[in-house]
């Protein structure tokens, strides 16, 4: 069944709201060819996402999707087959009246964040009345077993990681068209992408001592922390020497250049949700700064994943990792390097371990397809 679709994005702070909307409407336009109107409060931040996006236009296409401005008032529209509601940010009223007088009313959906909590799985796909209208909204949890939504995966993703990563050439080549040098063997590569973290001087110094290492900082709050420690300027394209530690600061990347650096290198730090999946698909030993929550909720999140991420491992790997886990999302200083050393050590068993847990992970319906499925099945319902 072809399907047409509305999605809603309210950008909160930093990327990940829009970073998730944009891959979900991108996928269902090219892999399931199907309509996909796109709206987004916040085209600003969205231009940072996705450069070509025209901040100036309230409705524009933008690689096969309709991006849409969201503004108050909210025009007249016929509302598509399939509702999304990305991480309950409330539809218009005016298009939710306009929902009530469409036949067959829409799938409504409030897509939720992420979490490897095990409550998601006794939630997910379940309907709620609204309270006013004769409306019904689905719960669905992206997560990490076939309980729950699943993940973003684009079909051709494993695919163009696998060749990425055994061609040396073109990883060399892309590393190049960002005027990196070539992956050398001697000296890992390391991403950087976090929130701000009392625990980043003290592991930046520590680079300094140790082995040969690159680090390729993120654009935005991980290079101004950078900048902060070296006391001078590191803008974008800067490369600098401090000790053994090379440090290179990174503009901020397309999403599919974002990919090809998670899948570059030997060890990725990521944070909130969608680097954080990405770094499970690029198959490299990753460290998670975990969006951090009021009265400390996030930590629940953060043992929940590695709960899972960890099972079945020996003692010795799982305390060293989530040591550092924890050290890294308590802001640590002094024991962050402690337990960074320990990981470190053990990077070969993390290396085979991430590849295990991606292709489990790859057994999985991914998330958009689930979307389509759970719309198809309930739009296909006697009335
Ligand atoms: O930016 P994030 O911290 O986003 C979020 C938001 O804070 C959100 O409100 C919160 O609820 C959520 O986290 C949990 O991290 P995230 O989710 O990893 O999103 C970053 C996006 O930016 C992701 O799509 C990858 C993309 N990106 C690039 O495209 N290029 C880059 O150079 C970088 C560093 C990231």
């Amino acid at each position: 069944m072809q399907l047409s679709w509305d999605i809603f994005c309210t950008v909160i702070d930093n990327f990940g709201d829009i970073g998730v909307c944009w891959r979900l409407a991108h996928q269902l336009a090219h892999e399931r060819g199907e309509p996909v109107r796109l709206w987004v409060d916040d085209l600003a931040a969205f231009q940072i996402l996705h450069t070509q996006l025209d901040t100036n236009k309230a409705t524009q296409i933008l690689d096969g999707v309709e991006v849409r401005h969201w503004t108050t008032p909210f025009p007249a529209v016929i509302p598509r087959q399939v509702v999304i509601e990305a991480f309950a940010c409330n539809p218009p009223n005016d298009f939710l009246n306009a929902m009530v007088a469409t036949e067959p009313k829409p799938i409504w959906i409030n897509l939720d964040y992420l979490s490897a909590e095990a409550w998601i799985e006794s939630c997910h796909a379940l309907g709620s009345r609204h309270p006013r209208l004769p409306l019904t909204h689905h719960f669905f949890f992206p997560g990490f077993n076939k309980a729950t939504g699943g993940l973003l995966r684009e079909a051709c993703l494993l695919a163009e990681r696998d060749v990425f990563q055994t061609d040396i050439s073109a990883r060399n080549h892309w590393l190049h068209s960002l005027n990196l040098e070539a992956a050398d063997p001697a000296k890992p590569l390391i991403s950087l992408f976090c929130y701000d973290n009392a625990a980043l001087p003290g592991l930046l110094a520590h680079w300094t001592a140790g082995e040969p290492i690159c680090l390729l900082v993120a654009d935005g709050k991980p290079r101004r922390q950078v900048e902060v420690w070296l006391n001078e300027a590191f803008v974008h394209g800067k490369r600098l020497q401090r000790g053994q530690l090379t440090l290179v600061a990174l503009p901020f990347l397309s999403q599919s250049d974002y990919d090809r650096l998670l899948w570059a290198c030997d060890f990725n730090f990521v944070r909130g949700e969608d680097s954080f999946v990405r770094a499970q698909w690029a198959a490299r030993p990753m460290a998670w700064h975990i969006y951090p929550q009021e009265e400390d909720a996030h930590t629940v999140k953060l043992d929940a994943f590695l709960a899972r991420y960890l099972a079945d491992l020996p003692d010795v790997q799982c305390n060293t990792l989530s040591a550092f886990w924890h050290s890294w999302n308590r802001n640590d200083p002094i024991s962050a390097v402690t337990h960074w050393q320990a990981l470190w050590r053990e990077r070969n068993f993390f290396a085979t371990h991430s590849q295990h847990w991606c292709n489990t992970l790859a057994q999985q319906t991914d998330l958009m397809q689930q979307l389509a499925n759970f719309a198809i099945g309930k739009l296909s319902q006697p009335g």
